[in-house]
């Protein structure tokens, strides 16, 4: 031990000595190499990330599209009766009534003020107006899985029907946050069924994070609590608590989390500082309904949209973001570890309208 700590010193001595440092022309060649490859795989990643999204909004895009060329066709200036089927086509895209009204209204004033506006513009007008109510809500302004910096550990409650993919948009979450070099921990507040417990257990393993739990059947808050004070002790940088999606009404469902909360706020003060609601976004109006009940039981202050692969109904996005002013943070693109990403309005509307 004696003699390592000697040559140790020595050798930082006779370091020392040798300033400036002089890097070989090896070692150069070595850097700009890993440079380049770290910036190559980065680039890799978006491309890959591009495709996900670009795939998995396809259908959307498809029945929506498809029917705006239709609505415009052999039209040259956008009149009423454009306006008019535009509106039945977002309606019926799970826009929702009062978004898509909100952005006939907009879409009219410009009509009104230019005068004379070409259907070959409607898209790109479409496309700025859905940017703007996105942007007016704060959807898609996160671009990195990173948090705030005097939240530490920063916590987060998920909340949401069964079957929505909150338990798997926990493991995703855990997966980047790790990624990002944060440590993570999760907690299994979901206690109503044996098999949601094994389920973020899985996910724990997968991505190889600390997770507490107590089995099935045991009291939610209890597990709550215990991952928090586990994740203090540890230094952790987040908590990801799953919780049960049973809703039988709305009173039980707000004195269950309520009761997760405030057990949590007796370790940390403001917790939960991130109350993230899932919804299935191939639902469409459902989703808006399970929005309408949460929202009003819990302060949810974010938003996650899953299974955006393989419906129709994208739209909902848009609508959900306007109608509840809570930005929309995730996606949803599939079921692998990769397919969740943050949301990223100009992506998405690039996607939608390319
Ligand atoms: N295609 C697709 N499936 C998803 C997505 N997110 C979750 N799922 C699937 O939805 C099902 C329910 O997910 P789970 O996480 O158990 O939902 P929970 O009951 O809310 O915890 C699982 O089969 C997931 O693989 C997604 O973005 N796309
Ligand atoms: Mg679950």
């Amino acid at each position: 031990m004696c003699l390592y700590n000697r040559t140790e010193d020595l050798r930082t001595k006779d370091e020392g000595r040798r300033t400036p440092k002089v890097f070989s022309p090896l070692s150069l060649v070595l850097r700009q190499k890993s440079i380049i490859m770290g910036l190559f795989s980065f680039l890799t990643r978006k491309k890959e990330q591009k495709e996900d999204l670009d795939k998995g909004l396809e259908k959307t895009k498809t029945s929506v599209f498809s029917r705006i060329s239709k609505a415009i066709m052999g039209k040259s200036t956008v009149d009423d009766e454009v306006l008019d089927n535009l509106e039945e086509i977002l309606i019926t895209s799970d826009v929702g009534v009062e978004t898509t009204l909100k952005i006939i209204d907009r879409i009219q004033a410009r009509v009104a003020r230019d005068k004379y506006v070409g259907t070959n513009e409607l898209n790109s007008i479409l496309k700025e107006e859905i940017m703007a109510l996105l942007q007016e809500n704060e959807s898609g302004d996160g671009t990195t899985f990173d948090i705030p910096a005097d939240k530490k550990p920063y916590v987060i409650m998920v909340v949401g029907v069964n079957g929505v993919g909150k338990t798997t948009t926990i493991g995703k979450l855990a997966y980047n946050f790790k990624k990002a070099g944060k440590k993570v921990v999760l907690g299994a507040s979901d206690t109503f069924r044996a098999a949601a417990v094994s389920q973020l257990q899985i996910w724990a393993e997968r991505v190889d994070v600390p997770i507490v739990q107590q089995g099935q059947g045991a009291d939610p808050a209890s597990v709550a609590f215990d991952t928090v004070k586990s994740a203090v002790a540890q230094d952790a940088d987040v908590v990801i608590i799953d919780t049960a999606g049973r809703l039988h009404n709305k009173v039980n469902l707000m004195r269950e989390l309520t009761k997760i909360k405030t057990v949590m706020q007796k370790v940390i003060p403001d917790a939960p500082h991130e109350i993230l609601l899932v919804l299935d976004a191939s639902t469409g109006q459902n989703a808006i309904e399970q929005a309408k009940q949460f929202t009003a039981a819990t302060e949810v202050n974010a938003l996650a949209l899953t299974k955006l692969d393989g419906t129709a109904k994208g739209g909902v996005v848009i609508g959900i973001s306007d109608q509840f002013k809570i930005p929309v943070k995730y996606i949803g693109v599939g079921e692998g570890i990769d397919h969740l990403q943050i949301f990223d309005r100009k992506a998405f509307v690039d996607s939608l309208f390319e």
